[in-house]
């Protein structure tokens, strides 16, 4: 069934559930209400993102519940994650990697354009493919452990999940290849300011803060949402005339639909929060 765009959201407070049936074990996956939780479960390798865990993350993007709002990515043990697992990549051929870099290149898109927002959350390692796939979720949490690297220079081989187009867009070409030209990283602080990241916060309590963020995000309309995962990021890519002939489609598609003029009556006789700073 269709995701029921125009339904309004619900933020339930519930007790965890398994999903995600038939992940590889390096995947965990639970639901809370209208919030899904995948957490990388590969410590013992930092992390580090094979065939099976990458094939894994594509099939659960592409798999998603339709009453799920918002996902947060997370990664067990002391690193987000180790990058490409480099012990598989010393066998392929000139043509198999290819193949293998498109294959990332799946997997990161069925994340970036996929039906929700997703918040990673972020410490230690976030290097190589790590922050590859950092890059493909739609907020990022950093706890301050968090440090930002591109190490492909040094293992003398070159990004091969996204990085090139992802991460340029984040922090410009420039400062991507100083840091693959120099080995050059970055901690959450810089990080945030640089925008590697969106939020800095003390160790253990980026989960917290992505819980937060995610109760906040799955009250919007649905259609906002949508907006903002699939239209806003193409619009950016778009000459200007068609950017805001796109905008002008997706506004007036969002005001006509239920949701908002439901939100916005409520806002006009005074029932609606106001847009303070908070
Ligand atoms: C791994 C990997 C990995 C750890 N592939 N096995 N990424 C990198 O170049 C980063 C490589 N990793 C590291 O620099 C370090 O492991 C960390 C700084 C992340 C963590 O250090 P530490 O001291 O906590 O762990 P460790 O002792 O280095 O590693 C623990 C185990 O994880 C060890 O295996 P063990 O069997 O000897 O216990 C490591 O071999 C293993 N491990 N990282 C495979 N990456 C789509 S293109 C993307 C291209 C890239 O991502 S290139 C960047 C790869």
């Amino acid at each position: 069934m269709a995701p029921a765009l125009g339904a309004p959201a619900e933020v339930q407070d519930v007790a965890a559930e398994p999903i995600g049936a038939g992940l590889p074990a390096s995947l965990k996956a639970t639901r809370e209400g209208q919030v899904a939780f995948l957490a990388l479960d590969r410590a013992a390798k930092r992390n580090a993102l094979d065939d099976s865990t990458l094939f894994g993350l594509e099939a659960f993007f592409r798999t998603i519940p339709d009453d799920i709002k918002v996902v947060i990515l997370s990664g067990n043990g002391d690193h987000f994650s180790a990058g490409l697992d480099l012990g598989e990549l010393t066998e392929r051929t000139v043509a198999e990697g290819i193949v293998h870099s498109r294959s990332w290149h799946r997997a990161m898109e069925a994340i970036e354009f996929g039906p929700v927002p997703v918040i990673s959350v972020l410490h230690g390692a976030v290097v190589g493919g790590g922050l590859e796939l950092a890059s493909a979720t739609h907020i990022r949490v950093a706890e301050e452990s968090t440090y930002f690297a591109l190490p492909e220079g040094q293992r003398g081989i070159y990004v091969g999940g996204g990085a090139s187009v992802r991460v340029p867009r984040l922090v410009g070409m420039q400062r991507m290849r100083d840091m693959m030209l120099t080995g050059r990283t970055y901690g959450a602080d810089e990080g945030r300011i640089l925008g590697f990241c969106d939020y800095v916060v003390p160790a253990g309590s980026g989960m917290e803060k992505a819980r937060a963020l995610a109760t906040r995000i799955a009250a919007n309309a649905p259609l906002t949402n949508f907006a903002l995962v699939q239209v806003l990021p193409r619009i950016v890519e778009m000459d200007p005339a068609s950017g805001y002939l796109t905008e002008a489609l997706m506004a007036a598609i969002a005001q006509g639909d239920a949701e908002a003029k439901r939100r916005l009556e409520d806002f006009l006789a005074k029932r609606a929060p106001k847009a303070l700073h908070v």
